[in-house]
């Protein structure tokens, strides 16, 4: 089983010397606040997600790749029982608490947010899997976890659709993991536990973030599955001629935030993706695999899965053949569009979807409304799930692409077909998802008229980034059109270095790992 790599210096970076000076600063800052050295770091990795949005909790193929922006936590771990968070962004203030010292896991209190309750999610999710796997440096549960000084260091921009929250808590899971003595950490462990650590603040992400923060490796992409297993796959992006592609990753600064908007935006997006799977297997009189993070309906995957397995009576879907996953997704489309009539696809109230799924109002809230707290007043049920499995198709037609991809062949074509998916990509998550926002319209709109062969919200979306892709010789235009007309003209007093963390163009980057400083 692949264990994350171990490093002395900085070499997995493909630009070490650039965070030379950050370490430096993480490592003195550490000693002034605890008068000692850490003994090692746990880092992991931001991601930009190519293609594929708002699948992943679908348990739908996404195609992301890990960034060199991270989070670094420099650690010293302890006898005492006491956690102390510091940060070198004096932003996140220092937080510090006592480890139960009965052994027993700690909880969290939701309703105060604060940086340190993705460390306690981390905490939780790590503690559960040493009682599972390692019991014994417990003592059965009955010894408390160790205690641990540390501080962090990220530069992945937070509520950037960058994944600052994943990469903070898969480099927080290694830090407690190595410092209650796990010293090889398998990536398939530490992608299945990190996935639901976010959970534990009330975000019900899927699995794409943490996956490509742990399984990145540089010069390759990733291709994230989740059904037969979750499992990140590195494969390299071809390579085109004469012009080399670049994918340009800028951030529109208008923040998402995802944990207050939850209840209309993300985790709504949760319900009504698991309301659509269950309306559509009422249709063929299936029962689905309680799959969702609801834990009580199933997911659109599930749907066409056992839509394939059950009702065609065909072989299952390994997940790899394109060919057959496209014309799959391709019948679910034509299922989502005769499933409704005109007047249910504008949207569903309450009643109308307890109609269509024959249970009372009632019992609609016991499936779909306790878990996950959320607002509406329709749900938009179809537009969810032709935006998700147009996306689907969408991912598997990059894969295509891809894979026949030749040296000789002709990489205009290429890059225009490619390019066309990500803009329809981007079209959908606005039309279908609404998940976009004016200024992720914008700046994709000015990209594209100026040399991009597509553009698209990357992450949640409601804000956040966006990924571009153009060439080397394109790319001096794209930027200079996007400082122009966006960037001079909402943020005309932005420091030339904030700037600069706002576009960046970005290489595929090394995955989760751990520093010795021994
Ligand atoms: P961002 O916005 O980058 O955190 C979120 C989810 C992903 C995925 C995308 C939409 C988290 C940690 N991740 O990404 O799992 O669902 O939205 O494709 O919330
Ligand atoms: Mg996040």
């Amino acid at each position: 089983m692949a264990t994350i790599p171990i490093y002395h210096d900085l070499s997995f970076y493909t630009d070490a010397e650039r965070n030379k000076a950050r370490y430096k600063n993480l490592l003195s800052k550490f000693k002034k606040e605890f008068n000692v050295d850490p003994t090692f770091m746990g880092r992991s990795p931001g991601r930009v997600n190519i293609i594929g949005e708002h699948i992943d909790y679908n348990y739908f193929s996404v195609l992301p790749m890990a960034m060199e922006v991270d989070v670094v936590a420099a650690v010293h771990g302890t006898d005492d029982q006491k956690v102390i968070l510091t940060n070198t962004n004096q932003e996140f203030v220092s937080e510090q608490f006592e480890l139960p010292a009965d052994g027993s896991v700690i909880s969290i209190n939701k309703n105060h947010h604060s940086w340190g309750n993705y460390f306690r999610c981390s905490l939780i999710v790590a503690h559960n899997f040493i009682l599972e796997k390692y019991p014994n440096l417990v003592e059965g549960g009955s010894k408390p976890l160790k205690g641990m000084r540390l501080t962090y260091d990220g530069n992945v921009p937070t509520g950037g659709g960058l994944s600052s929250s994943a990469a903070f808590c898969v480099a927080s899971i290694v830090a407690i993991l190595k410092t209650n003595g796990i010293d090889s950490i398998s990536k398939e462990d530490l992608t299945r536990i990190s996935v639901v650590s976010e959970h534990y603040v009330g975000v019900n992400t899927g699995g794409m973030d943490q996956c490509a923060s742990v399984y990145g490796e540089r010069e390759k992409a990733l291709l994230v599955q989740f059904r037969p297993k979750l499992v990140g796959i590195p494969f390299k992006i071809p390579s085109t001629k004469p012009e080399e592609m670049v994918f340009l990753v800028t951030n529109t600064l208008v923040q998402a935030n995802k944990h207050e908007t939850a209840a209309t935006n993300y985790n709504l997006r949760v319900v009504e993706m698991a309301v659509a799977s269950e309306i559509l297997a009422k249709k063929y009189g299936l029962s689905l695999m309680k799959d969702s993070n609801l834990k009580t309906a199933g997911t659109l995957r599930s749907f066409m899965d056992t839509y394939y397995e059950q009702y065609l009576r065909q072989p299952p879907w390994d997940g790899n053949d394109v060919v057959i996953g496209i014309e799959r997704t391709q019948e679910m489309l034509k299922i989502a569009e005769t499933t409704f009539s005109e007047e249910e696809k504008v949207g569903l109230t309450t009643e109308q979807m307890a109609k269509k799924l024959e249970i009372s109002t009632k019992q609609f809230a016991e499936v779909f409304l306790t878990a996950i707290p959320v607002r509406y007043d329709i749900m938009r049920v179809y537009q969810r799930a032709k935006h998700v499995f147009s996306e689907f198709l969408r991912v598997l037609e990059t894969l295509k692409l891809f894979r026949e991809h030749k040296p000789s062949d002709n990489s205009e074509t290429f890059l225009m077909a490619f390019g066309r998916l990500m803009n329809d990509s981007q079209r959908s998550a606005n039309i279908y998802n609404n998940s976009s926002s004016p200024n992720l319209e914008e700046v994709c709109a000015i990209s594209v008229a100026n040399g991009a062969y597509g553009a698209r919200a990357t992450g949640a979306g409601w804000g956040g980034s966006t990924v571009h892709l153009t060439t080397v010789q394109k790319l001096p235009k794209v930027v200079s059109a996007l400082k122009g007309q966006y960037y001079n003209k909402h943020f005309p007093n932005l420091s030339q270095a904030d700037l600069d963390a706002a576009i960046v163009v970005s290489k595929p980057a090394t995955g989760s790992c751990l520093v010795d400083l021994s």
